[in-house]
């Protein structure tokens, strides 16, 4: 007897009788967006790299479901459990191998983009300096905020997962974005237009840009190498393969600029060692703070003779991540892996100088300084713990701990605010936002803008009126706060808006924010 099937359950069988093959699933239903060898086309990267530091559902429910607001499909109806799950977890192995990802084939990925025209002046009326970009993880995008008005400017469409924050040219006028799959976007702000996209890695962590403004330097995971870029036109100057004096490979796990130093300064993965790589050749390297002329002879100073990009080792007893620098960027506090200390290295005589008892994992990246009684004081929130940690950088001393309602990720203030604002991202208190007075360390005020809804990360305006939170959902919000009388004043729509960056905040390195 001849039976009937409908075309779905062709489907349907196809994909479970392909159970046992997982590749091929890939190659029928995968492959055209995210490209044969998983490295991305239209669609992201499904790489184990990128697909571990996803947030959000679970990738059996994005295969089943899609990804609402994007071009991914669900495929619940034409492929069975089985044959999710299977996928799922083929696309969470390793490439077997992966591909070279040098200068040749960065090029080619170079997209100029062909509707750009460059303005001769801004095309609004808004203060350039006061322009606030918002980044939508929601539907990938940015929002470009007029800082006094609050009114979207512009909406662009991002690479897929942006990750950490965007650069600003030192004059504000180009930002730079980075993707998780290592897509480097070139935005101009006066003339509200991409200028252009290129693959600098294949699975990329932070961008940098040189004081100079010439060079952004791209820290990979994939490939194992440092890339350098020219901002003009976003080719590329140099793919620096990163390998310690032992010889092994390691990730970069973030690029940070040092703009006293005229240097980038790399957080190794893999390798206990620090590298600064110097951005201008001619100048001579700042090492201002030195009290002991020992000290100088110790320092292993860039040598100018090798030119642009030389670079120096810091040899260190363990690898450290997720830097803090003081703002002289004379010192670094780095986490250790334990999760328990930070290490505080003098980046002049390149070595360790003290330790300091942080447990609770210290998130020092989202740190930031100010004055209190004649010291100037670092904060850190802990991603383990509720609390935060106020360090005094003179002698390296844990002033306070104070306790929060749960682990937060960022902190924020400005130089004419008398507070910062610590999330509380973890947790079942994540709906909330503490307010800290800087000179008494006491939680002045602890808001929750939306019931049950993450809220987290701060951006203030360049003058320091009015502070910016994220509510961290799909249907989410940015909202605009007096900073001083803390009371809500804007709520503006927004798709999971996560990082707020204000030009002026940004160029100028303020000590109320992240650099
Ligand atoms: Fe980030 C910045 C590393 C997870 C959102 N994050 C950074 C920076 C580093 C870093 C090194 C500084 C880069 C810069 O701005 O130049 N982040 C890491 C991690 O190692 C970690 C813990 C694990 C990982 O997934 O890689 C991590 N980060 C996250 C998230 O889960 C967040 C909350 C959501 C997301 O987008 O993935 C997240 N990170 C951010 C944001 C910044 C950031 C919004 C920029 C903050 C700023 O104000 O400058």
């Amino acid at each position: 007897m001849i039976r009937l099937i409908s075309f779905s359950s062709a489907l349907l069988l196809a994909a479970s009788a392909a159970i046992a093959d997982p590749a091929a699933i890939y190659r029928d239903n995968c492959a055209d967006c995210h490209g044969a060898g998983r490295l991305g086309g239209i669609g992201p990267a499904l790489i184990p790299e990128t697909l571990k530091r996803m947030r959000g559902p679970k990738i059996e429910a994005v295969i089943a479901d899609g990804r609402p607001a994007t071009q991914m499909p669900g495929f619940a109806d034409t492929m069975d459990e089985a044959a999710i799950t299977e996928l799922a977890a083929w696309l969470k192995t390793p490439l077997d191998a992966v591909p070279d990802w040098g200068p040749a084939q960065i090029a080619e990925t170079l997209t100029p983009d062909p509707g750009y025209v460059a303005a001769d002046a801004p095309v609004f009326d808004a203060d350039p300096m006061n322009i606030t970009l918002v980044v939508e993880t929601g539907d990938h995008h940015v929002s470009v905020l007029d800082g006094d008005t609050f009114e979207v400017l512009d909406r662009f469409e991002t690479p897929f997962a942006v990750h950490g924050g965007p650069k600003f040219s030192p004059d504000g006028r180009f930002v730079f974005i980075m993707s998780r799959d290592g897509w480097v976007q070139k935005y101009d702000i006066w003339s509200l237009h991409q200028v252009g996209r290129v693959r600098a890695g294949l699975n990329s962590r932070n961008i940098a840009i040189s004081r100079d403004g010439k060079h952004l330097a791209v820290a990979n995971y994939l490939p194992m190498a440092l890339t350098l870029l020219s901002t003009a036109d976003l080719s590329v100057e140099k793919v620096m393969p990163v390998i310690s004096k032992t010889g092994m490979h390691s990730r970069v796990s973030a690029v940070y600029q040092a703009p006293q130093r005229d240097s980038f300064i790399l957080a190794l993965k893999d390798a206990p060692e620090i590298w600064e790589v110097a951005t201008d050749p001619d100048a001579e390297p700042v090492y201002e703070g030195f009290v002991h002329s020992r000290e100088k002879d110790m320092v292993e100073a860039i040598p100018s003779s090798e030119g642009l990009f030389a670079r120096r080792r810091i040899e260190i007893a363990e690898p450290l991540d997720d830097f803090f620098f003081t703002d002289d960027y004379r010192h670094l506090i780095g986490a250790a892996r334990d999760g328990a200390r930070g290490v505080v290295v003098n980046l002049n005589v390149g070595r360790e100088i003290a330790e300091l008892p942080l447990p609770g994992m210290p998130h020092l990246g989202s740190g930031i300084s100010w004055e209190l009684d004649g010291r100037r004081v670092m904060a850190t929130p802990h991603l383990k713990e509720g609390k935060l940690s106020i360090i005094d950088t003179t002698d390296w001393t844990v002033l306070k701990t104070i306790d929060t309602q749960g682990p937060g990720f960022f902190l924020r203030s400005h130089e004419d605010s008398p507070y910062f604002w610590a999330d509380v991202f973890f947790g079942p208190n994540r709906d909330l936002m503490h307010v800290i007075d800087k000179q008494s360390l006491e939680i002045v005020r602890t808001l929750r803008p939306e019931p049950g809804a993450t809220v987290a990360h701060v951006e203030f305006t360049r003058d320091g009126r009015y502070a910016l939170v994220s509510v961290w959902e799909d249907d989410g919000a940015v909202i605009v706060y007096d900073a001083n009388t803390l009371e809500e004043v804007r709520r503006l729509p927004m798709r999971k808006p996560s990082g707020k960056y204000n030009v002026f905040n940004k160029i100028t390195f303020s000590e109320g924010t992240s650099h």
